[in-house]
């Protein structure tokens, strides 16, 4: 086994994005392995069974299988933008994008598949269902800036991804700015030099091992 930790990882996959956004700040050197989620690699099934990406294999072999975890280990170990700063309010805020939010993100992404009985596909209705965490999250940052501080926190990052998937949806009607601060937000993160540095294209590699 390598001395260097392998992170199997997609590039648009939110959770995969919040990883490599931890793992970046941290300055922690792993390697990378760029999956096909239709063809995902033998070595990583064997590894983790659950078949999800972002997945951590450090070079003990302890294998790290979820986003969140990868994200507070790589930052326990180096934190230089104190995103572990106000933890708790953090994980409370996560666990309701992870639970409430990402279904809501999903049926408005792939409303087809989220039809009610013979209804038609309904995109409108599930993007209205995500208004009130929309809003909550567009007063937070009107309140202070950033989701739970005046600076950024493990939260902001956590969650930015999925407003970022959301806001892909309908490029025409984000810009309208339906919620401006969380837009202006997003914004800043796009810009941010760690997620330009993560986000760099990246072929799907062969089975490394
Ligand atoms: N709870 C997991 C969720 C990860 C997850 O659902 N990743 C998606 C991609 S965004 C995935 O790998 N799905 C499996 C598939 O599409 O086959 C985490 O936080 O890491």
């Amino acid at each position: 086994m390598s001395a260097t930790a392998l992170l199997y990882t997609f590039r648009r996959c939110p959770y995969a994005i919040r990883a490599r956004m931890a793992i970046a700040a941290s300055g922690i050197k792993v390697d990378e392995h760029e999956v096909a989620l239709r063809d995902k690699p033998a070595s990583m099934l064997a590894t983790s069974s659950k078949g999800t990406v972002p997945v951590l294999v450090l070079s003990s072999g302890e294998v790290i299988e979820e986003s969140l975890d990868i994200m507070r280990w790589a930052l326990a170990q180096h934190d230089p933008y104190d995103w572990l700063r106000d933890l708790p309010q953090s994980l409370s805020l996560i666990e309701r994008n992870d639970r409430e939010f990402k279904p809501l993100l999903d049926a408005y992404k792939y409303p087809e598949r989220h039809r009610l009985g013979d209804a038609q596909p309904d995109p409108l209705a599930h993007r209205e269902s995500a208004r009130p965490f929309l809003s909550d999250l567009t007063s937070r940052i009107q309140a202070h800036g950033f989701l739970i501080s005046h600076q950024s926190r493990l939260a902001d990052v956590a969650i930015m991804p999925f407003v970022r998937q959301f806001a892909a949806v309908d490029p025409t009607w984000w810009a309208s700015k339906p919620y401006p601060a969380l837009a202006d937000w997003l914004a800043r993160w796009l810009a941010d030099s760690i997620f330009e540095l993560i986000m760099t294209k990246r072929v799907p590699s062969v089975d490394a091992r």
